[in-house]
């Protein structure tokens, strides 16, 4: 409740349990239907929003709209001044909102740094692109004549942001879609939305200082309904959705039937193969961080170790002793490294992952306990479980998003190891352990790993902003973040002009009349 009252002076939030905002104006108060949210990490109540209605979100667009018609006119380095100030002022607020990520969410203080440290880059990584909105120039192929190609802002885009990165991924689309000339309807995770308050709070602050108009970056508390409506809507060419492959395919579905654009970043399944060439102190320490790490509610979690034979008991023992030493508990203390889950719907997905495994034929080793007790009052802290399992087992094969570690042990050559990494229906992150050039190139190869992230010597989790990010298959195939990924954000133009005093055609074509 500290940090909450913290963040409301610093901020100067007021209690008006608002539904939306343009940038400039909080809307939607009075809603009939408000939620309340409470902390995963004491259970408190720590606020209470209105549930934006069908009549908010349409004010909302119309809002948007506006704004983009002036916003796509200002040049792009000086948008990109605009987020330079929004960087700025996320490193002021840097351990308060911080703070209220782990408080709100519940991962721990160091990994809520992390999160608004990841702003602050994107927002960085803007700024120089801002610069950079690059196109080709091609030769044209008939005399007296230029090509290019030029990149213009796109219009709206919607992005559906999820509790476990509740404020980071909202910047990687925002910040780039920002200097792109674009406008964003932003709806966070309900369960998240005070931290989203808060950085609209933030944006506010700068939007003032340089007098622009409200509707360039707006905030929309709803469920689905208007996820939904949002999906359908053809005002929004572009809808980045990041969640569960459920909710991505229905909302891919929705935006292809209007053929809008979908930047989709959905589950993953992610493993870390440990070949017998690894060096195990450090595999151990990034399999440790990948698996219990925002108590395993990472799109990026390491979720299945893949062990060679000849060290599956080393390691086995190894994290036998490492995973009952873990200390459990509120995420805002120094000595804590496992926070709790979002929610009691979360324990309990994790308890069914666990019960199911098991009649499948794995081995629960070690955790798989909801913690009750002083401190613990609100069920929503477990001891990370570390499993014996197959690779082809149902459990195995789906997203659980908890504190579980699949150990699947694979003989052979590393080609074994992925086609088990492969082996499965998602396709975000993938990492391989191994000193052995043979092997760590086999899996960058083109038949090696099939995943949009692969590392060598480095965990699941934890990617820097400047690599695109996003994965294949189920996991929907989107790239947010650095690289080119700004260009999804952008509509491109090939533009032929003609300086000549002919009008040949192309391909030589003749048409004289
Ligand atoms: C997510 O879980 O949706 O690579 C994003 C990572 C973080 C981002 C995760 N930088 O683990």
């Amino acid at each position: 409740q500290a940090v909450v009252a913290e963040i409301k002076t610093r901020l100067g939030i007021k209690d008006s349990n608002p539904a939306y905002s343009t940038g400039l104006t909080w809307g939607g108060a009075g809603n009939k239907h408000f939620k309340t949210i409470y902390s995963p990490v004491d259970g408190q109540a720590i606020a209470s929003v209105n549930l934006a209605t069908p009549e908010d979100y349409e004010q909302v667009v119309k809002t948007a709209q506006l704004a983009f018609e002036q916003w796509r006119q200002v040049p792009a380095p000086k948008r990109g001044d605009i987020v330079r100030q929004y960087g700025n002022k996320l490193r002021l607020y840097k351990d308060v909102l911080g703070k209220l990520v782990s408080y709100e969410m519940g991962k721990i203080y160091q990994e809520g740094l992390g999160e608004v440290q990841e702003m602050i880059d994107i927002c960085d990584f803007a700024v120089g692109l801002s610069r950079q909105l690059h196109g080709f120039t091609m030769h044209s192929e008939r005399p007296g004549h230029r090509m290019y190609e030029q990149y213009h802002a796109l219009g709206i885009v919607g992005v559906i942001s999820a509790f476990n990165f509740p404020v980071a991924v909202w910047s990687w689309n925002a910040m780039l879609a920002a200097v792109c000339g674009d406008v964003c309807i932003w709806k966070p995770s309900e369960k998240t939305p005070l931290t989203a308050i808060a950085c609209q709070h933030i944006l506010k602050e700068v939007l003032l200082a340089n007098d622009l108009p409200e509707g360039i970056f707006n905030l929309i508390i709803g469920d689905a309904e208007i996820g939904a409506l949002m999906a359908a809507d053809a005002r929004v060419p572009l809808v980045s959705a990041t969640g569960s492959t459920r909710m991505g395919k229905k909302v891919g579905a929705a935006v292809g039937a209007r053929l809008g654009r979908a930047l989709l970043e959905l589950g993953g399944n992610n493993a870390i193969i440990l070949t017998e060439h690894a060096h195990l102190d450090m595999a151990l320490r990034a399999v440790v961080f990948g698996a219990v790490g925002t108590c395993g509610q990472r799109c990026t979690s390491t979720r299945r170790l893949i062990i060679h034979e000849a060290i599956y008991n080393e390691v086995k023992e190894r994290l036998l002793k490492i995973y009952p030493n873990l200390p459990i508990g509120n995420p805002l203390s120094d000595t804590v490294l496992v926070g709790p889950l979002i929610d009691q719907d979360a324990v309990s997905s994790f308890q069914k992952a666990l019960e199911k495994v098991q009649q499948e034929g794995g081995t629960l080793l070690t955790g798989g306990e909801v913690l009750v007790g002083e401190s613990y009052e609100t069920g929503t802290y477990v001891t990370p479980a570390l499993v014996e399992a197959e690779n082809t087992y149902h459990t195995v094969q789906e997203e659980t998003f908890a504190p579980i570690l699949y150990l699947i042990k694979y003989t052979g050559d590393v080609e074994k190891a992925i086609a088990l990494q492969n082996g499965v229906r998602q396709g975000l992150s993938s990492a391989i352990f191994s000193n052995h050039l043979g092997q760590t190139e086999t899996f960058l190869s083109a038949w090696g790993s099939d995943c949009g992230i692969a590392n060598v010597n480095i965990g699941t989790s934890g990617a820097e902003i400047g690599g695109a990010f996003g994965g294949e298959k189920e996991t929907g195939g989107g790239r947010e973040s650095g690289s080119d990924a700004w260009k999804v954000y952008m509509r491109r133009q090939t533009n032929t002009i003609n300086f000549s005093r002919e009008l040949p055609l192309a391909q030589g074509i003749k048409f004289d009349f």
